[in-house]
Order: C-alpha cells, then structure tokens, then sequence
C-alpha cells in the first residue's frame, strides 16, 4: 500500500503517525504542496485532489479519517479501546477535531519556521483553547486511553501547533501536551515534514 502525503499538510502526518501506531508499513509519495502545478500530480492518486491518499490496489482511500477507520480494521483493532463505549468517545474526538477548531486551525498554520505567540485571541478562538484543554485534562496519561490511538494521532500536531505558537496548558491537560510532545511517533511525523520541506 502507498500514502500519498503533501508538504506540511497535517492530515498526511495524522495518518501517517496511525499507519505507524498500527504497525503498518506503507510507501510513500510525497508531493511538494507548494510547487506550480501540484494539483495535477495529487489528482493523479487523489480523485478529491488532497492528501493524503492511501492507494490499496484499485480503491484509493481519500481521507484521514477513512484511511485510520481502514488501518484500524487491518490492525485488528489496534488505533482504538477496546470498550464499545471507550470506542466510540474516542471517534466522537476524532470527528470533532476532522471537524472542528476552525478558529485555531485558521490562525495558528502548521509551520516549522518561527511564529509571532498568539495573542488578543478573539472569543471563538478562546472557546476553542479551552474545549481543548478539557479534552486533554481527560486523558487517561500517557495517552488518551489505555494505548496510543488515533486519538492521539489527531491531537498531537495540534498539541505541538498550540506549543508553537505559545500555547502550553498547565495541570492535567499539560501533562498530555507534554507527554504528545516527547511522543517519539510525533518527532518522526515532524522529522518527516523537515525532510520533505528541505
Ligand atoms: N478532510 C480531509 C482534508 C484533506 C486536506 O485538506 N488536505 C490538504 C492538505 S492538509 C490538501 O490536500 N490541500 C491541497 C489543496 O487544497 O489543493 C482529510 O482529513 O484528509
């Protein structure tokens, strides 16, 4: 199976850190997002033109979130608790964050250069940090439940963007930033990201 992946695009790191959590090699194709004419190389993979893609014989999987529900069945299992209800408040997480923080998405781009800390944040954005910080108060530590999934997959760059631009939680909720962080499985999505943007 291939991924294909774009330069500094987080949904290709969020699945890419699932592939590795399930234990899953994959081949990758990386596309330089930045480059004139990007579009038609990833539409020669991706039929919605973005990344990432997983191409599993003749179906192409075009989504984060379809790709770690994909790796997951092939894993047995592996990128979610094995509680039912465990199970379905960890895809209730990940929706909202496919979904969701809009606000914190816009204003804090994925980036490796150095940034301006955020500041005066507006209303929307505030809400947003703190039902952050509420989700992350909730982890069972080191991760958001009893083994690393795609839960943490989909929050860790965004723990690291939050850091990025200034944004440490304390208490609870800084333990997980922290322990997201220091997650081996993140520095390789972002050593991935400095190899593909150099
Ligand atoms: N909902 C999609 C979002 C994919 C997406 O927005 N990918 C961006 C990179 S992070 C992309 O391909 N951008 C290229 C473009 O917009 O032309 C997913 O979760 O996979």
């Amino acid at each position: 199976m291939q991924l294909v992946i774009g330069t500094l695009s987080t949904w290709s790191l969020r699945a890419y850190i699932c592939s590795k959590i399930a234990g899953i090699e994959l081949e990758l194709i990386a596309i330089d997002l930045e480059k004139e004419g990007y579009k038609a190389e990833v539409l020669k993979y991706s039929p919605s033109g973005l990344v990432p893609a997983l191409l599993v014989d003749d179906v192409v999987i075009h989504d984060s979130l379809a790709i770690a529900e994909y790796l997951n069945e092939l894993s047995d299992g592996a990128l979610y608790p094995k509680s039912s209800s465990q199970r379905a408040l960890a895809r209730s997480l990940c929706m909202e964050m496919h979904s969701g923080f809009m606000n914190i998405r816009k204003q804090c781009p994925f980036t490796l250069e150095k940034v301006t800390p955020l500041t005066n944040l507006d209303k929307a954005t505030t809400a947003e940090i703190e039902r952050l910080r509420a989700i992350f108060t909730q982890a069972e530590q080191p991760f958001m439940f009893e083994h690393a999934g795609t839960v943490d997959a989909f929050f860790a760059i965004l723990a690291f963007r939050l850091q990025h631009y200034g944004v440490v939680f304390d208490g609870l909720a800084g333990e997980y930033q922290q322990r997201l962080l220091d997650w081996p499985l993140l520095k390789d999505a972002i050593m991935l990201t400095e190899k593909m943007s150099n």
